[in-house]
């Protein structure tokens, strides 16, 4: 039985230290999360594997065999020494790796020399907006749909909610933390590869729980505060002569085709209507008022609160107005 322990102790572990459990690592905070995870493994596999190979042994061995039916087994009253050892040897497992664990936490928050880069994050069904600080220590007026951030900065974000627990994850940083409504949460991550990783809402917040989803850009010190620096002049006044064309990407990338189907933009969400069928017929008006104020009439079939009752503030009335066109163009043929 030792043996055999051993040898399938030994290949659990390399199996748990070979599969490759985390996504890409961007932040200094992944290092030490990965070790901790690493060393979870090392420990656990052996356990698990002593535990279900002294249930096996002990379902064979002490089996009960015909004519065994009415005898009852051997009155024991305990080992107190064996009693002792398997409390002991477990307990100090587990106040070793608690310490440990403990330690690990405290290095990953720890807060670096000088001021953080603040982002304050707000989630809200279902969708994701970027708050910055400008220049003169206030609030940029204009919120970025997605996340940039320098890299080789710690950065400290700001947790809120507008309507339903949220949770707010780069599963490159590692770190995440519920965004909940009426209070604010905080986390530190400093990233430190430049690159776009995704983000998740990872706390269920209802149907379109699942499109709650955005990019984080970490970028070089001196793009983030170009970018930053653009943010914070204003959002460009958008120009009619290319309303048409623009209309189709932003239909994608204000999160309309994950929630919709638009043969046109190649949409194929399906948690609202399908829109080449649904606007089939329906005048600019109509369409306007299903963006702007989703709530006012609720499409058959469907609940109300689902589409964000955001985006006449999320997008310029230029962009409004330029997907109303492209909406109303693209669903009047067939
Ligand atoms: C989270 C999912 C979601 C997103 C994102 C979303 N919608 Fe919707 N949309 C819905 C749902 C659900 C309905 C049906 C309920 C209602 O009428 O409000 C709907 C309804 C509509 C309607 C009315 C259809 C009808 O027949 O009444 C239009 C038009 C529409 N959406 C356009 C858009 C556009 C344009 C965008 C992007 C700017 C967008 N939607 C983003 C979920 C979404
Ligand atoms: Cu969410």
């Amino acid at each position: 039985m030792l043996v055999i322990g051993v040898i399938v102790s030994a290949l659990g572990i390399a199996a748990g230290l070979l599969i490759d459990w985390f996504p890409m690592a961007a932040s200094d905070e992944a290092k030490p999360i990965d070790t901790l995870w690493d060393v979870l493994i090392i420990f656990s596999v052996p356990i698990f594997v002593l535990v279900v190979t002294v249930v096996l042994f002990s379902v064979w061995k002490f089996r009960m065999r015909p004519g065994e039916e009415f005898l009852d087994g051997p009155p024991i009253h305990g080992n107190t020494r064996l009693e002792i050892v398997w409390t002991a040897i477990p307990a100090i497992v587990l106040v070793g790796l608690c310490t440990y664990a403990f330690l690990v936490l405290r290095d990953v928050e720890k807060a670096d020399a000088g001021q953080p880069v603040k982002v304050r994050v707000v989630g809200q069904q279902f969708a994701w907006s970027f708050h910055y600080m400008g220049a003169n220590g206030k609030e940029i007026a204009a919120a970025s749909p997605q996340l940039y951030v320098p890299v080789g900065k710690q950065v400290e974000f700001t947790l809120q909610s507008k309507d339903v627990l949220h949770d707010f994850w780069v599963p490159a940083f590692r770190i995440k933390k519920d965004a909940v409504p009426g209070i604010d949460t905080t986390y530190r991550i400093t990233p430190n590869r430049i690159g776009t990783y995704p983000i998740v809402c990872a706390e269920l917040c209802g149907l379109g729980h699942s499109t709650m989803r955005g990019t984080a850009h970490v970028m070089s010190q001196r793009a983030y505060a170009a970018w930053l620096q653009k943010l914070s002049a204003g959002p460009k006044p958008a120009a009619p002569a290319q309303a048409a064309p623009d209309a189709k990407a932003l239909f994608t990338s204000s999160g309309c085709a994950a929630c919709h189907t638009l043969a046109d933009a190649n949409a194929k969400g399906t948690v609202g209507p399908d829109l080449d069928k649904v606007l089939k017929g329906k005048d600019p008006a109509f369409i306007k008022t299903s963006i702007v104020n989703p709530d006012a009439q609720i499409a058959p079939g469907y609940q109300p609160g689902i589409m964000p009752g955001n985006f006449s503030q999320q997008l310029t009335p230029a962009q409004i107005d330029a997907i109303v066109k492209y909406l109303s163009d693209v669903t009047k043929g067939g």
